[in-house]
């Protein structure tokens, strides 16, 4: 298994809301640390830390093709507005040169745009005033920025682009296998997470949607590697956190060549997506899958409905898989609510390699969300055991 992390991931550090009260966000750099840290224990992962791009030397596998800052920005900038991606860039900065905050500190939006006010061209236009901004570009609190925030969202963007080229570009293996070859799937150790991101507004701890730019990526390597053939590969996006990717189904709501199927808690957070009834727009029709399960699910009632998930998935015979992963599905995680246990990520990533045409699909395993950083090394451990159990 091959997993990529970039330390710059653990510069994200903010606070959010209970009730009145300011907290540590959950969203926490805890979350990464805990999960590198049982996966290094494990030989049969090749960790590849991006952050020491610098130096060669200490990779483990020379590289065919050194990733590109520029196309991270260039991916960025077609799968996201550019203002917002200003916004995101530089408004901790300038809150701190106006003497708002202390350089230490983390901001928040707290005026949003009423979706009620039709009347005002104006109220479409972002504001002149940084504060202001902050809610212009946010849909909740829970995306605030710090001081590193946006050296870690860039971070977790690359990691999702760097998946994509691992998936697609024959990478040669120094000492394990003379050969080129192509992974089978990459582990995304992906953070801030992305699934609730559109292309212009934050929220639920999401500030770039990183399987959007992993499917642009996709598209971006496959046709470098062949010029002069468009090749639209058929993605499937598998989203199992606990939550509904409202920003991921947005992007590719009207598009047949990705299938967005999710498993979610009903009725729960980000609360106006995530309903049976969207399917698709236009060409898109179809290609949208909601599977809205109540709280207290058990793992039997869960796993019933991933068997329908997965043959959903099955028939739209995908080139490529990403998998939008949260472990706040786990029975102890502080914002979701079903009754899942560790050996049941062992079940999970089981089922979604058991058909013959799914076990040998090129696939990203994405992290999302998952707050129980005391489990959550285990739960991943589970889960690619599972995966691994069936190759
Ligand atoms: C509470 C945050 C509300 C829930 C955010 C959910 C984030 C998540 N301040 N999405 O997958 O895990
Ligand atoms: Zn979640």
């Amino acid at each position: 298994m091959w997993v990529i992390y970039h330390k710059d991931t653990l510069l994200h550090q903010t606070v959010e809301l209970i009730g009145a009260k300011l907290i540590p966000a959950l969203e926490s750099p805890a979350r990464i640390e805990a999960i590198l840290k049982v996966l290094e224990e494990d030989e049969e992962n090749t960790i590849q830390y991006l952050h020491d791009k610098q130096n060669p030397d200490n990779l483990p596998f020379p590289k065919c093709e050194p990733l590109s800052h520029d196309l991270v920005q260039e991916l960025l900038t077609k799968t996201h507005d550019f203002s917002y991606l200003e916004h995101l860039k530089t408004a901790h900065a300038a809150w701190v040169a106006q003497g708002l905050v202390e350089e230490d500190d983390c901001i928040l939006p707290e005026c949003f745009r009423p979706p009620t006010n039709t009347t005002g061209s104006r109220s479409e236009q972002p504001p002149e005033d940084i504060f202001a901004r902050m809610g212009y570009y946010a849909f909740d609190m829970s995306s605030g920025l710090s001081k590193g925030s946006w050296k870690a969202i860039l971070a977790s963007a690359t990691i999702a682009v760097e998946a994509a080229r691992l998936l697609t570009v024959p990478t040669m293996v120094a000492l394990q296998s003379p050969y080129f070859k192509i992974q089978n799937t990459v582990l995304a150790l992906c953070r801030p997470p992305g699934h609730h991101c559109d292309t212009k507004m934050s929220g639920g701890y999401c500030y770039v949607n990183n399987a959007v730019l992993a499917v642009e990526a996709l598209h971006h390597y496959l046709n470098g590697q062949y010029p002069g053939l468009l090749l639209i590969p058929k993605v499937a996006i598998l989203d199992l956190d606990f939550h509904h990717g409202n920003g991921t189904q947005d992007y590719f709501y009207s598009n047949s060549a990705v299938l967005y199927v999710s498993i979610h808690g009903l009725n729960e957070f980000p609360y106006y997506s995530g309903f049976e009834e969207e399917t698709g727009r236009d060409s898109g029709r179809g290609f949208n899958c909601n599977y809205p399960i109540p709280v207290k699910t058990s793992a039997e009632e869960y796993m019933a409905v991933l068997k329908a998930a997965m043959d959903k998935i099955q028939d739209f015979q995908p080139d490529f898989l990403i998998v939008s992963l949260g472990f706040d599905t786990f029975r102890l995680d502080p914002l979701g609510s079903f009754d899942l246990d560790t050996e049941d990520y062992e079940t999970m990533a089981r089922c979604v390699r058991s058909s013959d045409e799914l076990r040998s699909i090129p696939a990203i395993i994405m992290l999302e969300g998952g707050y129980v950083f005391e489990n959550l090394g285990e739960n991943m451990k589970s889960f690619l055991k599972g995966w691994k159990g069936n190759v």
